[in-house]
């Protein structure tokens, strides 16, 4: 295979591009923030960790997608809401945001005393917030929405925890109005190789002629802690519960210092990416929890190197069991 197909990716020059020095305010970390373009604006929504070590979510804006200013103060914090505040009672974490039927839908990890789970809530403006739901039990975390309805449904991809939190598999499910899901069906589980122990979706589907492009995390729990890295998949346009490919290797992993040093050492983990009109897409990833970095590759490339990996002969999916 071409080394482009294996490493699509090149990292911006001036990575990283946030770091909590731009943060306004203090705190202790900002990293994996949910990216969209609005108003002719790249703009970010960054998960700061503040210093009891609770997470809240706060805009970035920018005209060229690289040079980002933060705002003054959080955007999203923990909801007093009784309905809501014993869930996010210890933050809101790795938000995404899909635009969907004009509006902007952005799924969060609600995270509280009773473990993660997915909150869903919709801004016109990003101005105004409101909360319409959490639409998952603990423990689940890392969903992203569809942007549009497949045959008459909304789409929603998430990631419980099964076997009491030891493993965690892709799955997909279903709802008529955002709020109620069902249908639930599992899509991708860890493999031996380079994703063995959990799986997470990263970034919401971007639609191309070829089928639903993603990109997912997969990690590695080594004699040094957890190595999370980034793969690609490939869902069908008509029924996303249909894989058409995926990247059996890792195509982004950590490799420069502020990937690899941080609180949470070696991590990669993007939670936006913004699809340009020449065929770029930006992928906006956290690193080591502590940083916002950048990283681009080619859309075209990257549904290659899925399709490619389906005529891929490898071994037929094992059951892993972690614990
Ligand atoms: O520390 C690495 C990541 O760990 C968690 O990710 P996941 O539950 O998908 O493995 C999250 O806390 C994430 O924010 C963090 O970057």
């Amino acid at each position: 295979m071409q080394i482009n197909l294996l490493k699509p990716f090149k990292r911006y020059a001036q990575n990283p591009i946030i770091s909590r020095d731009d943060i306004p305010y203090p705190c202790n970390t900002v990293f994996n923030a949910a990216a969209v373009k609005f108003n002719d604006e790249y703009l970010l929504l960054l998960r700061v960790e503040d210093l009891r070590g609770y997470s809240h979510l706060t805009q970035a804006r920018s005209k060229d997608g690289y040079n980002f200013k933060v705002d003054n103060k959080p955007w999203i914090v923990p909801s007093k809401d009784p309905a809501f505040e014993i869930y996010e009672r210890y933050g809101v974490e790795d938000p995404r945001i899909t635009e969907l039927e004009g509006k902007y839908f952005i799924t969060y990890t609600a995270f509280g005393p009773h473990g993660p789970r997915v909150g869903i809530g919709v801004t016109e403006d990003f101005e105004h917030f409101e909360r319409l739901a959490l639409i998952t039990e603990v423990d689940n975390k890392d969903a992203v929405l569809f942007p549009e309805k497949i045959n008459g449904q909304y789409v929603m991809i998430d990631r419980p925890s099964g076997f009491g939190g030891a493993r965690g598999d892709i799955w997909i499910q279903f709802s008529p109005d955002l709020i109620h899901w069902g249908g639930a069906k599992v899509l991708l589980a860890p493999e031996p190789g380079w994703s063995p122990n959990k799986l997470g979706i990263s970034t919401p589907p971007i639609k191309t002629p070829d089928g639903w492009l993603l990109l997912y995390h997969g990690v590695k729990t080594t004699g040094s802690g957890k190595l999370y890295r980034v793969g690609a998949l490939l869902l069908d346009l008509e029924h996303p519960e249909k894989i058409i490919g995926y990247t059996p290797h890792f195509i982004f992993g950590p490799e420069e210092v502020y990937e690899r040093t941080g609180d949470v050492p070696n991590v990669v983990f993007p939670c936006g990416t913004i699809a340009e009109d020449n065929g770029t897409l930006k992928m906006y990833y956290g690193a080591a929890d502590t940083y916002i970095a950048l990283a681009e590759a080619q859309i075209d490339e990257l549904v290659e190197a899925c399709k490619l990996a389906k005529s891929e002969v490898r071994p037929k999916r094992k059951f892993v069991n972690n614990k």
